[in-house]
């Protein structure tokens, strides 16, 4: 199996996460892609390529482009007037009450509040070089896209930083561009195909599920811990199934706390056939390994054999598939949770 690696996300390198009303060491750092890129580089069944540019056209297709003019020029605009600072978090969010009985808001002009407007949360630090990572990702995502249509039966896109939290306007959890909505768009745009993102991350891909939900050529099809108790906390219920044209394709899957190997399997068996009945042309797959039984900020139970069937019912669809890494927090099991869900895929 192919697999499109860029050491471009080395330049996403935070050293702190407000997060639990703490501050700590990020969760998403860069030891998670190359403890995943030496397991597949021990592993001779991977191949390893290096991502095209495919420039910012992809990205403001799904994404505001006031939001990839605010990640390319912000750090920057921000240290000028906070001289010494090496990341940059918001400390006001732009909560459209705010302005209840007023007219509509717009982008702030001061770069404090422009933070604000384009971020909804705290972990997500933006620093110097963060901007030509995430770009990285996407192309490394529009990149793996290509292989699949070009013919390989699966591919597999090393993303970092991850994507599926970022909506059309928003950063946030992790995620600043959203890569497999950019590829999906892409795909659907330029072919005409249907295309089913199918989300395995813990977390819910509430931007994944922003961008589609209106739409009635990607299918968004999610597994992930019930955000009854689970972040993003305010999507990903059951009940948000589209809306207009989209209405019926926003499929959500909310697992209870420890869910384990045979709960979950049977939840994606359940997912796959709702994939089969839309019938589309490609598969993207969302893969967070943050289900893992010991991953440091979930809760699911699934083990590494797990994986491994997960992959292996992904398989059984028989569609050319995409797949993108999202999350996943284990790093001492990262590289080899990856290896098993591909080897379940066919690797
Ligand atoms: N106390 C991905 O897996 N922090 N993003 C949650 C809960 C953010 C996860 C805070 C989690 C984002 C791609
Ligand atoms: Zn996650």
């Amino acid at each position: 199996m192919k697999v499109v690696y860029t050491p471009a996300h080395l330049l996403h390198d935070p050293h702190v996460e407000f997060e639990t009303s703490q501050v700590h060491s990020p969760f998403e750092h860069i030891g998670r892609a190359e403890a995943i890129r030496e397991t597949l580089q021990a592993d001779s069944r991977f191949q390893f390529l290096t991502p095209g540019e495919w420039g910012t056209a992809p990205i403001e297709a799904v994404h505001n482009p006031g939001l990839v003019t605010f990640l390319a020029e912000g750090w920057a605009l921000y240290e000028a007037q906070h001289p010494g600072v090496r990341e940059v978090v918001p400390d006001v969010f732009y909560r459209p009450a705010l302005r209840d009985k007023m007219s509509q808001g717009r982008e702030p002009q001061a770069i404090n509040g422009r933070v604000g407007y384009w971020c909804f949360e705290t972990t997500t630090p933006l620093t110097e070089t963060t901007y030509q990572a995430a770009r990285g990702a996407v192309d490394t995502a529009l990149t793996t896209a290509q292989l699949v249509l070009d013919g390989e039966s699966s591919a597999y896109g090393l993303c970092r930083p991850p994507g599926h939290h970022a909506t059309a306007d928003l950063y946030g959890g992790y995620c600043f561009f959203n890569n497999a909505a950019v590829a999906a768009h892409h795909v659907a745009a330029t072919t005409g195909a249907k295309v089913t993102i199918l989300d395995v991350d813990y977390h819910h891909g509430n931007g994944t599920q922003q961008i589609f939900y209106d739409r009635d050529d990607v299918q968004y099809v999610s597994l992930h811990g019930d955000p009854a108790r689970a972040y993003p906390y305010s999507i990903g219920f059951a009940d948000e199934t589209g809306t207009g044209r989209g209405l019926g394709h926003n499929i959500n899957y909310p697992l209870p706390l420890r869910a384990d190997d045979d709960l979950y399997v049977s939840a994606l068996a359940d997912a796959c056939e709702r994939i089969a009945g839309f019938g589309p042309s490609l598969l993207i797959v969302s893969l967070g390994l943050d289900t893992y039984i010991t991953d440091p900020i979930s809760d699911l139970a699934v083990t590494t054999d797990g994986m491994r069937r997960s992959g292996d019912v992904v398989r059984q669809l028989g569609m050319p598939t995409v797949v993108l890494q999202e999350g996943g927090y284990d790093v001492s099991a990262l590289g080899a949770n990856v290896q098993a869900w591909l080897s379940g895929l066919g690797a």
